[in-house]
């Protein structure tokens, strides 16, 4: 039986919300997922492995012992056509005798990078490309960065009262609602790093996991840009370390017995060049951050530090809580703070999402 049209876009959306689950899970892998639909109905499905192992077809195909005739495979990204940590999925596609293979976008790695498709198509298989493409290429636009050496996909946290005020870092009480909260711990989850300034732990001393019940287990690794090695020893980020993971990224510079004093705690210290105004170089930290593997990465404040990443035209987009109260008239925005109104009045943000949250609102915008 042929699939129309409408059947094809009704089963790759069903892909990409199984790809979307595993954002953030999938190490420097992308998630990936793959549905096989026969007679137009379901007959198996998988998504990307935690830490990128097994692959989405792999899983999909190895759930069903015997394929009906004409099973149709969607998959969110072009099937690989080499063997990694993990055989090649174009393979066992020809092997299990796929007929169709509807592709949202292609595989950006140079290993792969429409190999996939030609394979598949030398062997008789019928593809279909770009199918929900644009849902595809955001589900793993952090890995398309990474593979071509570019920055992972870095995007901003923010928190505003409801006349735009933005919430400074010294203020302990929450303004936004629960919602917004377990909303802010969904983007811990499905980001692999969270980075924050050296303030923000000083005045806030958080946890920076993901407290969302049923994800408690994909805390991503946290990050602390911090020039001159002042994250105190007895916060939470540092007392955590060895279960949790972190890393401090600093200036060059010689405090070995500070380097070491950190070290016992399980934290990682990585040294970075310096800009001109002395604070570290926040290309060189994304740098690092990519050759460790992690794609995609939430800064979380303080209003300094993300001005500073969308001042250097290093940020994706801007998920920015807007609570439903007023700030005080007298509140003196930082420049931090200042700058984050400057470039949504100068329309650099450009809004991609509104969404409530009860009395709440979230806008997602994207850099331009
Ligand atoms: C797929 N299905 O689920 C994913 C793919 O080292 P390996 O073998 O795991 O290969 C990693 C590459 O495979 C990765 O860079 C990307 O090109 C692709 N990811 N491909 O067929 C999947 N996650
Ligand atoms: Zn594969």
């Amino acid at each position: 039986m042929i699939l129309s049209c409408h059947d094809d876009n009704f089963f790759m959306n069903y892909a990409l919300r199984l790809a979307a689950r595993n954002i953030g899970l999938t190490g420097k892998n992308p998630s990936v997922a793959c549905v096989l639909v026969s007679n137009s109905k379901i007959v198996s499905y998988g998504v990307t492995g935690r830490g990128g192992s097994p692959h989405a077809e792999f899983v999909a195909l190895n759930k069903i012992k015997k394929l009906p005739p004409n099973t149709v495979a969607y998959i969110t990204l072009e099937p690989c056509s080499h063997v990694g940590n993990n055989p090649s999925c174009t393979a066992m596609l020809i092997k299990r005798q796929i007929s169709k293979v509807v592709i949202a976008t292609n595989d950006p790695n140079p290993l792969v990078n429409g190999s996939g498709i030609k394979i598949l198509k030398d062997n008789g298989v019928v593809v279909e490309e770009g199918v929900n493409e644009p849902i595809a290429n955001n589900i793993v636009l952090g890995f398309t960065q990474t593979i071509k050496g570019l920055n992972p996909e870095v995007n901003v946290k923010v928190a505003s009262y409801q006349n735009g005020d933005t919430v400074s870092v010294d203020k302990k009480s929450w303004i936004t609602n629960s919602l917004s909260r377990s909303y802010g711990h969904m983007l811990r989850s499905n980001h692999d790093a969270i980075v924050v300034g050296v303030n923000t732990v000083k005045l806030d001393n958080p946890s920076l996991d993901c407290r969302l019940p049923g994800l408690m287990d994909r805390s991503p690794v946290k990050v602390v840009i911090d020039s001159n090695l002042t994250t105190p020893m007895d916060s939470v980020l540092v007392k955590n370390a060895d279960q949790t993971g972190l890393i401090i990224i600093s200036k060059l510079k010689n405090n070995k017995d500070k380097v070491l004093q950190y070290e016992g705690e399980g934290v990682e210290v990585i040294c970075v060049d310096a800009m001109e105004n002395g604070f570290v170089n926040l290309n060189s930290a994304l740098k690092v951050l990519r050759i460790k593997g992690l794609n995609r990465i939430l800064i979380e404040g303080g209003s300094m530090l993300s001005s500073s990443f969308l001042d250097k035209g290093l940020v994706n987009l801007v998920y920015w809580f807007i609570a439903n109260e007023e700030s005080g008239n007298n509140k003196l925005l930082s420049y931090g703070d200042r700058y984050l109104h400057k470039l949504k009045k100068e329309s650099k943000l450009k809004i991609k999402d509104s969404i409530n949250l009860k009395n709440n609102k979230l806008e997602i915008f994207k850099v331009i």
